[in-house]
């Protein structure tokens, strides 16, 4: 029996002392770099140290809008003084809103609000198979989805069923069935795994853990007509790549492409609290019933009204000029570092995925340079990281932050 947490010792205030504390409590299911963060404002954190780091990570782009963004936590202390929570149970005054504002942003008719991405992705699963058997007339539980290799889509027990990411999968069967999976950006193959069961194809409009992989000019296009050849859904995740990321509202606006159904997270929630959404076609999204999907907080109040905060910001348009005009000076940036320890890197907008010379050392060892550089960033696999910081980046900074990587690298 172990002592009441009461009379457990606190940790002293110190990066070391609060980094051993969590070793006995905290499920290790992370590696993260020795840094503990305390505060945050905008583009820039602080660790329990005082020590200031430019954040080029952003929550992998849940913080698109940096941290603790006046406007957003404004309408968060707001609702917070009226209310946070009632369930679904009954209505509240700020869904509607919520939910019509996000309908207009993506021109598509209807939401299904969630929380995780996660959630999301479940959920768009689900309404795409209960469509194909209610509309499409796949006979019972005979409906197929088409996913890419090197997809990430979350880590519930469904969705690493159809992972090729070893880490995420094993050890977590028996999976999920009713997936096939074809390589990205690969027409063809996709429209060859299309038949009379295909309920939808789900993909990234860019992998973003695969190490921000951007597809061909009219692969986003031609998923759209093959999709809509073959009579299933097209449902697009952007809860890593949409929302201003990219330069555009979403990513699948740079094809001008309008998926039937779009999965949408992270910065939905402008950093301040989890916010998820199924946004679809009105004729796909009323296969769900009263009693057919639900979540507790799905919708809150409190959610509601940070997203409508969100969704006020993109309005403008502002943050989606800010990275498409800074992206060029981070693609810009990385040029000059190609064959200065860059092999290689894909950029758009403010995302980018950067191929490190393996004899540098892996992106790991990478991301602990730029840590002692006053940079955070975060690799994905092997010598690959990723720079994704909030659109809100001056260029003053986004060019310290290439400075930084130039001499980690030289
Ligand atoms: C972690 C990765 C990124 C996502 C896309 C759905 C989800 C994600 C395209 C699920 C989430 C997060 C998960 C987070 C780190 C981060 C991540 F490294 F895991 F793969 F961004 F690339 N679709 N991605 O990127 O959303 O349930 O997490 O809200 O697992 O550490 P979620």
């Amino acid at each position: 029996m172990t002592a009441p947490t009461g009379t457990r010792p606190a940790a002293t205030r110190s990066s070391a002392s609060l980094i051993k504390a969590e070793a006995p409590v905290l499920a290790h299911n992370y590696h993260p770099l020795p840094v503990v963060i305390s505060r945050a404002e905008g583009v820039w954190v602080e660790d329990v140290e005082g020590r200031r780091y430019l954040d080029m990570l952003a929550g992998y782009s849940a913080l698109n809008f940096g941290h603790r963004h006046p406007a957003l936590i404004e309408a968060a202390h707001r609702q917070l003084d009226a209310l946070t929570l009632t369930s679904r149970a009954f209505h509240h005054d700020r869904l509607a809103g919520f939910a019509a504002a996000l309908a207009d942003l993506t021109g598509l008719d209807m939401v299904l609000p969630m929380n995780t991405g996660a959630e999301a992705v479940e959920s768009g699963i689900k309404i795409a198979r209960k469509w194909a058997y209610d509309v499409k007339g796949v006979p019972a539980d005979r409906a197929t989805i088409v996913v890419a290799g090197g997809n990430f889509h979350g880590r519930t027990t469904t969705i690493v069923s159809f992972s090729d990411d070893k880490d995420a999968r094993a050890g977590f069967g028996p999976y999920t069935p009713g997936f096939r999976t074809v390589p990205y950006n690969d027409l063809p193959a996709l429209e060859a795994a299309l038949d009379e069961t295909t309920a939808a194809v789900l993909i990234e409009p860019i992998q973003g853990e695969a190490g921000v992989l951007i597809p061909d000019d009219g692969y986003l296009a031609g998923v759209r007509a093959a999709t809509t050849r073959a009579g299933c859904l097209f449902i697009a995740d952007e809860i890593q790549s949409g929302l201003g990321r990219t330069g555009t509202t979403l990513a699948v606006d740079h094809e001008g492409v309008l998926p039937d159904l779009l999965l949408l997270g992270k910065a939905l929630g402008g950093g301040i609290i989890p916010v998820s959404a199924v946004v679809g076609r009105r004729d796909v999204m009323s296969v769900l019933g009263p009693g057919q999907h639900g979540s507790t907080f799905g919708g809150n109040p409190l959610a509601a009204a940070v997203g409508s905060a969100v969704i006020d910001l993109l309005a403008t348009g502002e943050y989606q000029s800010r990275a498409t005009d800074l992206g060029k000076v981070l693609h810009a940036g990385l040029t000059d570092l190609l064959g200065n320890g860059v092999t290689a890197f894909r950029a758009r907008g403010l995302w980018a995925g950067i191929d490190i010379d393996p004899a540098l050392g892996t992106g790991r060892t990478l991301s602990e340079r730029l840590l002692s550089e006053g940079i955070l960033v975060k690799d994905t696999h092997g010598s690959t990281i990723r720079l994704a910081p909030p659109l809100t980046i001056t260029e003053a900074e986004l060019t310290s932050a290439l400075s930084s990587l130039r001499r980690v690298l030289g």
